[in-house]
């Protein structure tokens, strides 16, 4: 594995004002690992209150934002804002943006290249629907993304990797550990060959989809599993807490 290991709860759109002061009074009392960064992805409207409430132990991502400087584009949120507000992270192109939304990679990447400049940390996703899996393209769909990412962004250096297969996400239907290691290190072999032997062994490459406090122990025991990025999960403060754990 590369780096800390990193577990980020991605709220979604999930929440009020009530439910998040309850998760962050959760957050704030629970003893986190030294050797783990944790991030939580509030809903935009609600990462001023997080922001105001969390501990500083604990970092603050968007769970997206604009492809460049803000402006006349209604309904976005810029990278700057994030910023501004006290987001250290963005989640960009996870599967309910590419698939839900419909975000292509090319905009995806643009936006991480964007938001690289202004300082934020990206947490890069990538992964395959379903039907690419069964008919044996896994690799090529995650490589084809990985490469649109790395057309836009020059350093790597503040970048997380997030293997998220389309079908295991908010399904319940957990990639077993071997099946998410094949894919960590077939991603962790492109960037060998593809970009450098520095940033394929320091870049972390985090797993998400289903991720739970009974699948994350086997998940984080293999080699190149750096970390989670958690959904449904993460609402759950009990649950994060076993995520947490780690390796
Ligand atoms: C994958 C994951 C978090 P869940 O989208 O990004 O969500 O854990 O609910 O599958």
């Amino acid at each position: 594995g590369s780096g800390k290991f990193f577990v980020g709860g991605n709220w979604k759109c999930n929440g009020t004002k009530d439910s998040i002061s309850k998760l962050v009074t959760d957050l704030n009392g629970a003893k986190l690992e030294d050797d783990v960064d944790v991030v939580v992805a509030p809903p935009f409207v609600y990462i001023d209150q997080v922001k105001n409430s969390l501990t500083d132990r604990v970092e603050i991502s968007g769970q997206n934002s604009w492809v460049g400087k803000g402006g006349a584009f209604t309904g976005e949120i810029s990278a700057e804002q994030l910023v501004d507000i006290g987001c250290k992270w963005v989640i960009l192109g996870h599967s309910e943006r590419r698939h839900v939304i419909g975000e292509d990679d090319e905009f995806t990447g643009k936006k991480a290249a964007y938001a690289l400049g202004q300082n934020l940390k990206v947490i890069a996703c990538i992964g395959e629907k379903l039907e690419e899996r069964e008919s044996g393209k896994t690799f090529d769909v995650c490589f084809r993304q990985l490469k649109a990412f790395a057309d836009y962004v020059t350093s790597w250096e503040n970048v997380v990797i997030a293997y998220e297969p389309v079908w295991a996400i908010g399904t319940g239907k957990v990639a077993s550990p071997q099946q998410a290691q094949e894919v960590h290190a077939a991603v962790r072999d492109w960037l060998q060959k593809t970009l450098s032997a520095e940033i394929a062994s320091a870049t972390r490459i985090i797993y998400g989809g289903s991720v739970n406090g009974s699948n994350c122990a086997e998940l984080a025991k293999q080699e190149d599993i750096d970390g989670f990025l958690v959904g449904g999960a993460s609402l759950k403060i009990m649950v994060l807490l076993l995520v947490l754990q780690g390796p």
